[in-house]
């Protein structure tokens, strides 16, 4: 009787061993969340985007696929381009790797969180909470303050947005 106790007490504990590195081991555990802003916008612009750095702590690759939030109707994760005739345009893209022991990071003219149809004007000081979701269904909240921009003026207002649904 005493080694059926022993044997059932060691499954436990290898089966909350087995817990405990699996929840290590999702992306919101090992990937990283570092600088993150909103960009401030007048009041009468309808959008803004968040920008951070997300690092990889592991040997794993790990991908944001999407992102969710109070402050707009819409979230999503865009990337950014210019093409050869200097026309900038952006697009939703389905996902966002952030590479084994690597960084990625979201920035101006590059991969960013676009926020659309802001139910509020952001001014700077403000804060924003988005709920970033990685791929294995993990999710990490980002809380992020609002700042002006800090380089030259792109007006994003201005960018052609109506391609912004459109998968590359
Ligand atoms: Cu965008």
């Amino acid at each position: 009787m005493k080694k059926l106790t022993n044997r059932i007490f060691v499954s436990a504990l290898i089966m909350l061993a087995g817990i405990t590195s699996a929840y290590a081991e999702t992306c919101a555990e090992r990937v990283t969340v570092s600088d993150a802003w909103v960009r401030e916008v007048p009041p009468v612009s309808q959008t803004s985007a968040l920008f951070m750095t997300l690092t990889n702590t592991s040997d794993k690759e790990a991908a944001l696929v999407s992102a969710s939030g109070d402050v707009s109707k819409l979230v999503e994760l865009h990337t950014h381009e210019t093409d050869d005739k200097g026309v900038h345009r952006m697009f939703e893209v389905e996902k966002i790797i952030i590479p084994a022991n690597g960084k990625t990071m979201l920035k101006p003219m590059s991969y960013h969180v676009m926020l659309i149809d802001l139910h509020n004007p952001l001014k700077a000081g403000d804060m924003v909470t988005v709920t970033l979701k990685f791929r294995d269904g993990s999710t990490k909240q980002v809380e992020a303050p609002v700042k002006k921009m800090m380089m030259p003026a792109m007006d994003h207002s201005k960018m052609d947005h109506s391609k912004h649904m459109q998968h590359k």
